[in-house]
């Protein structure tokens, strides 16, 4: 594992590095961070901000903005909510949770699957290039942008569901990885070309993004998952990519959430079992969903699931967040009110997640199921979701600080 000090006389790069290596030397060895103990080793000290130490202005700004509004709210997210819904395609202005909760969604997740392969549209028929101007609408609106990766398997051409292995090709010194680097460069490419006036500033900058490469690890549903890797390929992947984003191609406009799913009897024993390191991460995420009929049970431990997340990722100086979740076709008239929010609000803990994000409304056109996570007006869990989006702890986008105000350090 390589971390090159970009500017070796910064004394606090050199004390966070210093506590980095400390932490690294007593925990990469140790058992519990191979075997990913539900209770992995804490820290020495955690790092000040985000993990990029020249981070943009306004990046370091949502990374504390983040961090600090989790104590007291969540924010609401959703799927590819501006580029289609259940039933409507690319039409301006729209948003399923707009039309059914009243305002749009504080985080707007989207996917750039297809990027890798000069593809014009993402894996879900999403053009890139309206990507991008929904990317910036969202954001000119004070809304927080995030992205996940499904990529293609870089040894067989198949998709990200081909759970043929091929980690170790795309390492340094595997057969693929100067493909998986061009890969890179074709998604640095987009990242980088996401931009707008600036928050802070008003000059045009990069808009700031919550970049979740790799994510539902602890599966094995994709080629990338810690079961189909060896070792530690998992977490040099991780590093690699965050290396090469950040110091080859010059990225700073972006925090990295580790999102691993639901596993085990505890749902978190294997959470860590690809982490990186403190030094590579910033958000502390986790994708778990609900079937009905969702029981007391599930919902208690859903809840400690989101504790033990929470408690990791404050130990650590990081942002907690349920990356991925969601009941499709919501199933449930008070999903919102008496199973999401229960499980959120099931403790002091868990409550401190700095958002929630639903999956896609897939458009039903030419579907023959029902695949959407927030209801669209008239759909059965609309009035509870009004009732939720009431709820002083979850915030959408018109309950919304400034994400990117710089925060005085003494309220970090
Ligand atoms: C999955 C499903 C797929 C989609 C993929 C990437 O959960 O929604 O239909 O292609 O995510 O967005």
């Amino acid at each position: 594992m390589r971390f090159t000090p970009r500017r070796a006389n910064d004394s606090r790069l050199m004390a966070a590095l210093g506590a980095f290596a400390m932490f690294a030397l007593t925990s990469a060895c140790s058992p519990s961070s191979r075997s990913a103990s539900p209770h992995p080793p804490i820290p020495a000290s955690p790092l000040e901000g985000p993990t990029d130490l020249h981070a943009t202005a306004d990046t370091r700004a949502l990374f504390f903005n983040l961090r600090r509004l989790a104590r007291e709210h969540v924010l609401f997210g959703h799927q590819d909510d501006l580029a289609y819904g259940y039933d409507w395609i690319a039409e301006p202005g729209r948003s399923d949770v707009k039309e059914s909760a009243g305002a749009y969604p504080a985080l707007y997740g989207w996917e750039v699957s297809g990027i890798e392969k000069d593809a014009p549209r993402n894996i879900d028929n999403v053009d890139f290039t309206r990507m991008r101007e929904w990317i910036a609408e969202g954001y000119r609106r004070g809304g927080v942008i995030t992205i996940s990766w499904h990529v293609g398997n870089p040894l067989t051409g198949g998709n990200a569901w081909d759970t043929t292995s091929a980690v170790t090709t795309i390492l340094p010194g595997g057969v693929r990885h100067e493909q998986f680097k061009r890969s890179l460069d074709k998604l640095a490419s987009f990242l980088a070309a996401l931009r707008a006036p600036s928050k802070l500033t008003g000059a045009d900058a990069p808009i700031p993004i919550i970049f979740r490469p790799w994510h539902e690890l602890t599966g094995g549903w994709f080629w990338w998952g810690v079961p189909h890797t060896k070792n530690d390929e998992f977490a040099r992947l991780w590093r690699f990519t965050v290396e090469y984003l950040r110091d080859v191609k010059g990225l700073h406009n972006l925090l990295y959430a580790y999102a691993p799913n639901a596993a085990g009897p505890t749902g978190v024993d294997t959470y860590m079992s690809g982490y990186p390191g403190d030094a590579y991460v910033d958000v502390l995420g986790y994708d778990r969903y609900l079937d009905p009929p969702v029981s007391a049970a599930q919902i208690q431990s859903f809840t400690r699931e989101l504790s033990w997340v929470v408690r990791q990722a404050e130990s650590r100086g990081k942002i907690p967040a349920l990356t991925e979740t969601g009941m499709t076709a919501v199933r449930d008239s008070l999903f919102w009110t008496q199973r999401l929010a229960r499980i959120v609000e099931g403790d002091s803990l868990s409550r401190r997640i700095a958002y929630v994000m639903v999956w896609r409304n897939a458009n039903r056109a030419g579907r023959t199921d029902e695949h959407f996570f927030a209801p669209y007006r008239g759909q059965q869990s609309e009035r509870d979701f009004r009732r939720f989006k009431a709820d002083p702890l979850f915030l959408f986008e018109d309950e919304l600080p400034n994400m990117y105000q710089p925060l005085p350090a003494s309220s970090r």
